[in-house]
């Protein structure tokens, strides 16, 4: 792909993002053989805009790394994206107006105190790498029509990474992550219900993962950034008015009222 070609793709994506329209994933005519590679360098020049608009990356994010996931998106891969400080949503509510079409989804956050890479790691060298966890729920707003993506679109779009919100506490004890328990409610009603194993059987195993992947660009997992290790179960639209609630079994609950 010629570089005029990855930015003028990357521009068209970033448009869709920040002017909150919906496109046509990119493999329907645009890219039809776009490959995972590319799929990557055009997602790295997404970022590159948004740092030439002044936003800031936070940290790294896997996403479907559970089988909920992968059976409601038909997409069965790992991938990763990047989410930035201004993706943080702060207190207790969004807003609809600056999302397209959002979905809220559970999911459990790593803080590493080192750094760590390469395509050898383990499970347990993660765990013996942890700064503290945290709860959080992603909001993803697919830039494509219907959520309609095919792994290379929805890496190259940065894999949905739109919003987030964080527990405020930090858990340096250890937490056995993989029996973590989540309840999604919407409006009082339980909407979907999950575990730490959902996450390729530990959520540190969404670590390795990402050590892999970024191991083949020659980059590490950098210690201090708040790593989101991918929903824990499907997600779910969210509308004006409704009030998510998300509960775990140790770590703190997150509740956001959704505004106009
Ligand atoms: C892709 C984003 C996936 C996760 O946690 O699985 C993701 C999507 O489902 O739109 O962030
Ligand atoms: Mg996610």
């Amino acid at each position: 792909m010629d570089k005029s070609l990855i930015r003028e793709t990357a521009e068209y994506i970033y448009k869709a993002q920040t002017e909150l329209f919906d496109i046509p994933k990119l493999t329907n005519e645009k890219l039809p053989n776009l490959t995972f590679d590319e799929a990557y360098v055009i997602q790295e020049e997404v970022i590159k805009i948004y740092e030439e608009n002044g936003h800031k990356v936070l940290a790294p994010k896997m996403g479907l790394t559970s089988k909920a996931k992968w059976e409601q998106m038909g997409v069965d891969s790992p991938c990763y994206g990047y989410i930035f400080e201004s993706s943080l949503e702060e207190g207790d509510t969004i807003k609809m107006s600056d999302y397209i079409h959002p979905k809220v989804e559970p999911e459990i956050g790593i803080v590493l105190k080192n750094d760590i890479g390469g395509s050898d790691l383990t499970v347990e060298d993660v765990l013996a790498n942890i700064d503290y966890v945290f709860s959080c729920v992603e909001v993803i707003d697919s830039r494509y029509e219907n959520f309609n993506f095919t792994l290379v679109d929805v890496i190259a779009d940065n894999t949905s990474a739109a919003g987030a919100v964080f527990s405020k506490e930090k858990y340096t004890d250890e937490i056995d992550l993989a029996a973590e328990k989540v309840t999604l409610k919407i409006n009082g009603e339980v909407q979907e219900e999950g575990d730490g194993t959902a996450v390729l059987g530990h959520p540190a195993e969404a670590i390795v993962s990402l050590a892999k992947l970024l191991d083949e660009k020659g980059q590490v997992v950098k210690a201090g950034q708040p790593i989101m290790t991918g929903g824990m179960t499907g997600a779910v639209l969210i509308n004006e008015g409704d009030l998510v609630e998300v509960t775990y079994s140790n770590l703190e609950a997150i509740t956001i009222k959704v505004e106009a």
